[in-house]
């Protein structure tokens, strides 16, 4: 019940605020993040950042969290911390991170289901999303259709939000929409330097982009979140 709640509230939100865009915050300056935060957050559904961030930027989680989310209009921190343990290790490590405010954080799904239901039952003891990644964007990945199937049902299993699937593969995309139902999140990493394009994507199945380079090294990064934006919503139709 948990993560369809999140499901839900989390569609509600882009829709409000009218984005399919997740800014990955990729940078290593703290100011540029804050920047890229405040010129874009209006054009934004989410932020997402790594748990190495924290570190790199020299800021607790927490505050990076209030300060990042505060700029960027109230936007959720995705957290990609790609949680990949036995199950007691994934519970308390997303304990804490949801403690310092993070809305939803992206977990593999190999470890098996009773490893992430861990990670899910701490999401949903604070109505917060999680998100497991049902394939890769990166060149010569080890996914294919068999294990993307089976990471699928371990999402589906373990009552996961949603997905993370590659925006630059669409028939594997395809297929893990459909294996997914319509209910559940689909966010797609791999759009603009990974080679991926939105309306591609969409087609596919995505719900929402994760987007860093196209963004972040634009000459105007505000202007490109806004048109990314405009894409993603046309391409989204009336989805
Ligand atoms: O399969 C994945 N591919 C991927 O690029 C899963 C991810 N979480 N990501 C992340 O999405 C990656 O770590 C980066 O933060 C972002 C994509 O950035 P860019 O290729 O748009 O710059």
């Amino acid at each position: 019940v948990g993560q369809s709640e999140f499901q839900q509230s989390f569609r509600t939100l882009a829709q409000r605020r009218g984005s399919r865009l997740v800014l990955a915050l990729d940078v290593e300056d703290y100011g540029r993040a804050r920047g890229l935060a405040e010129a874009c957050g209006g054009e934004l559904a989410a932020l997402k950042v790594h748990p190495e961030h924290a570190l790199l930027w020299g800021v607790s989680h927490a505050e990076l969290v209030k300060t990042l989310s505060g700029l960027a209009g109230g936007a959720p921190v995705i957290l990609d911390a790609k949680l990949a343990d036995i199950g007691e290790s994934n519970a308390f490590k997303a304990r804490y991170y949801f403690a310092q405010g993070y809305g939803a954080i992206i977990c593999h799904g190999f470890p098996g289901e009773k490893a992430v239901k861990a990670v899910v039952g701490e999401a949903d003891a604070r109505g917060r999303g999680v998100l497991l990644l049902a394939a890769m964007t990166s060149e010569g990945h080890l996914f294919n259709e068999s294990n993307a199937d089976a990471l699928v049902a371990i999402a589906r299993q373990a009552g996961a939000a949603g997905v993370i699937a590659p925006g630059n593969q669409y028939e594997l995309l395809a297929r893990i929409r459909s294996r997914l139902g319509s209910d559940a999140l689909v966010l797609s990493p791999g759009i603009g330097a990974q080679g991926g394009e939105a309306a591609q994507a969409f087609r596919a199945g995505a719900d929402l982009a994760i987007v860093g380079r196209a963004i972040v090294n634009a000459a105007d990064p505000k202007a490109a979140a806004r048109e990314l934006k405009e894409a993603l919503n046309q391409a989204a139709g009336g989805r």
